[in-house]
């Protein structure tokens, strides 16, 4: 049970102890209800004293239209959402990408679903294959502002939509879908499933579709790779998380908020279990990061699986519940929070240029609107409250701050990486006509 320290709930949360209820109390009630909502989502556990749904079917004869607009489409693609990860379908899922062959993206918190490194996932060719794709299936997945609605420019204006989901409310958001499949993820696709195995159908895998999404992600990787591959100083986000990525155990808790900071470590730190990346997700609030990262150290504490939970924090993000430190201080919960220090939302500026605009005139007047304080000493934080703290600026720094924080299970770490406050996102593609090569 989460709540706060103290005042108005102490007699609530002292009743639970009694009766033998474990009791998390944080900083703030906003960060404890972040934290009480995750563990449904990682658990699975009921949270509450009604009996479990029934569980439905898609209407038969849908899924059979669904099939026959699918096996119709020359550019298909699965989209896999947080739906899915959360109606636990991933073995099904699995089985019907491979026997379907049909390429898939996750939505960031879809990812790990299926593996991020399966031969069938297109995240790398995110941009091209939501523009191009002629038939989208989506499976939990909402087409809201991280599917860009759904619309032009990003999509085909003729895109058609196939959605799964729970909820009839969600369908048709955005985008009237072609077939409405209403029903338990795992059972609706499972009814697809068994549609295609029976017609023995398969998406050729020698589809001038496959090469383009295939050359695309060859494309996208050769760029990635150049800019992680950088090791000056300020070092840029791509080679933070490249060396990240490379360090983390398979079956680690990624959870991430920030602007670049969440969207680049999507890309760029791979998930291979299901319902093991928690982020700011469909509202996309900032201060949900410590909360999500607590949850899942209390969640490993009573498992005791030996699962490492790592909250990658923009820094901006991280002030939203940085206090929540304490709490993992206070519980010895071993996260390893790393912050991606760029002084401020998307860029900052640097402490020379700081001191320079205080010559300049009051910091009210001339400071930017999305500057932070340069080289904020964040892991300070964490250290006054007897957690690690560690300062790093190079990549021989960072890897061995994160090796040595992730070899310690006794308190909580965290990673304050100084980059260059002006590194930036690679160019993406926008437009129908604005595609770039
Ligand atoms: C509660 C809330 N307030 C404000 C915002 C607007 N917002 C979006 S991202 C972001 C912070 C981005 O900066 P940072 O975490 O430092 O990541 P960076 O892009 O610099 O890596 C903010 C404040 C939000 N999403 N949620
Ligand atoms: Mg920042």
């Amino acid at each position: 049970m989460f709540g706060i320290v103290g005042v108005p709930i102490i007699e609530v949360a002292m009743a639970a102890q009694a009766a033998g209820i474990r009791y998390v109390g944080m900083r703030n009630e906003q960060a404890a209800c972040y934290a009480a909502s995750a563990i449904g989502y990682i658990t699975g556990r009921e949270v509450s004293c009604c009996p479990p749904p029934p569980v439905s079917l898609a209407d038969q004869g849908s899924v059979t239209e669904a099939i026959s607009v699918f096996k119709a489409a020359k550019t298909p693609l699965v989209i896999i959402g947080k739906g899915a990860a959360y109606g636990r379908a991933e073995t099904v899922l699995r089985e019907f990408i491979e026997t379907s062959g049909l390429p898939f993206l996750p939505t960031p918190m879809g990812k790990g679903v299926l593996p991020d490194d399966h031969a069938n996932c297109v995240a790398a060719a995110r941009s091209r294959a939501l523009l191009l794709a002629d038939v989208i299936l989506l499976f939990g997945a909402r087409l809201n502002w991280m599917l860009h609605f759904g619309l032009p420019p990003r999509f085909n204006p003729n895109v058609k939509i196939i959605q799964v989901d729970l909820c009839a409310e969600e369908m048709g958001n955005n985008v009237r879908p072609a077939v409405a499949l209403l029903g338990d993820i795992s059972a609706v696709a499972t009814q697809l499933l068994m549609c295609v195995r029976r017609d023995g159908w398969k998406y050729p895998s020698n589809t001038e579709w496959w090469s383009t999404l295939k050359s695309k992600i060859a494309a996208n990787a050769k760029i990635s790779k150049a800019l992680a591959l950088q090791s000056t100083v300020p070092l840029n986000y791509y080679t933070v998380f490249h060396h990240i990525s490379q360090l983390l155990p398979h079956d680690c808790i990624i959870v991430s908020e920030g602007a670049n900071t969440m969207d680049i470590g999507r890309t760029m730190l791979n998930n291979y279990l299901p319902r093991h990346r928690l982020d700011a997700g469909t509202f996309g609030t900032m201060g949900v990061g410590l909360g999500f990262a607590i949850a899942a150290a209390a969640v490993e504490a009573s498992q005791n699986t030996g699962r490492r939970v790592v909250c990658v924090e923009g820094d901006s993000a991280f002030g939203f519940s940085g206090m929540e430190v304490e709490t993992m201080c206070r519980y010895s919960l071993p996260v390893v929070v790393i912050v991606v220090n760029n002084n401020g939302i998307y860029s900052g500026v640097d402490s020379e240029t700081w001191k320079a605009m205080k010559q300049m005139g009051e910091l009210t007047s001339v400071a930017p609107p999305v500057s932070l304080l340069p080289e904020a000493r964040y892991d300070e934080v964490m250290k006054a409250f007897g957690g690690r703290g560690l300062l790093v600026r190079t990549v021989e720094e960072l890897r061995s701050a994160l090796q040595l924080s992730l070899s310690d299970w006794e308190r909580p770490s965290l990673i304050n990486v100084l980059i260059d406050p002006s590194s930036d996102r690679k160019q993406q593609v926008t437009t129908t006509s604005g595609i770039k090569t």
